[in-house]
């Protein structure tokens, strides 16, 4: 999808939220027409294209710290920490006309994104480091988005209490240019408690929507089939906002 014709496309999801608001006395709920309004107003009311403040390497935190899962036990990942990393595989399916699936040599050879920037947990931490690897945007453009595909579900393979942890976003989150699928920080292959091999950066967004050890990219055209419905790990379990823009 070419830039314009994905301001088109955020436009027509703008318009489409608005119609739902129209539609609520035919079955929505209050609740759910609020919803659209709020994130309908968050497009307006701020730059949600605007770019992440990027820092100096100087500023780069001597030690990011892991949180969440740190050191997944459950089903392949142990093999996979053993074997390097050499037969995991990222999908890229759901609505999309070519799914894909890529091992970490072709996502090596994809044109590469480096930044330095801010990780805010709402935990109340923060840490600088610099990650590598492929604006998600390009892989989307590979897969090609069909028409009804309005959201990005992340899918983790570390197990939480009987859940595998998941995420989503928007599609605007999903073409932002500092949304990469990073498999490097500082300069290394990204450490078991940073999401080894891969996870999702997503600059705009609070730290908890930045999924690691990514297995899948599933693009939906609802969030209601995903986990309980809130579209992520804490969103269903911890109550966090689905929303977590800075
Ligand atoms: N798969 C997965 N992704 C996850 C988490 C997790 O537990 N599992 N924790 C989230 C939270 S709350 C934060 S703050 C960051 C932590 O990233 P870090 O471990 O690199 O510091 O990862 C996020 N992504
Ligand atoms: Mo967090």
């Amino acid at each position: 999808m070419k830039r314009r014709g994905f301001l088109a496309a955020a436009g027509a999801a703008f318009v489409a939220g608005c119609n739902k608001i129209a539609d609520s006395s035919a079955g929505k709920t209050v609740l759910d027409a609020a919803e659209s309004w709020h994130k309908g107003a968050h497009r307006l009311l701020t730059n949600r294209e605007a770019l992440a403040p990027e820092y100096p390497l100087s500023a780069i935190s001597p030690f990011f710290r892991g949180n969440g899962s740190t050191d997944p036990r459950n089903g392949d990942y142990p093999r996979h920490v053993e074997e390097g990393f050499v037969n995991w595989r990222l999908e890229v399916g759901g609505l999309v006309e070519n799914p894909l699936s890529l091992d970490l040599e072709n996502l090596r050879k994809l044109p590469q994104r480096t930044q330095v920037t801010r990780h805010d947990c709402v935990e109340g931490w923060s840490a600088i480091g610099e990650w590598t690897g492929p604006q998600l945007s390009v892989l989307l453009e590979a897969a090609g988005l069909r028409e009804e595909a309005k959201f990005i579900v992340f899918r983790c393979a570390d197990n939480l209490n009987g859940d595998d942890y998941y995420e989503s976003v928007d599609l605007i989150d999903a073409y932002h240019p500092q949304t990469i699928i990073a498999h490097r920080l500082n300069g290394e292959p990204l450490p078991v408690k940073n999401g080894a091999p891969l996870r999702a950066r997503v600059e705009r967004q609070l730290g908890y929507k930045h999924a690691k050890y990514l297995t899948g990219i599933e693009l939906v055209a609802s969030l209601d089939a995903i986990g309980l419905g809130k579209g992520g790990y804490w969103e269903d379990y911890g109550g966090y906002q689905w929303y977590a823009g800075m």
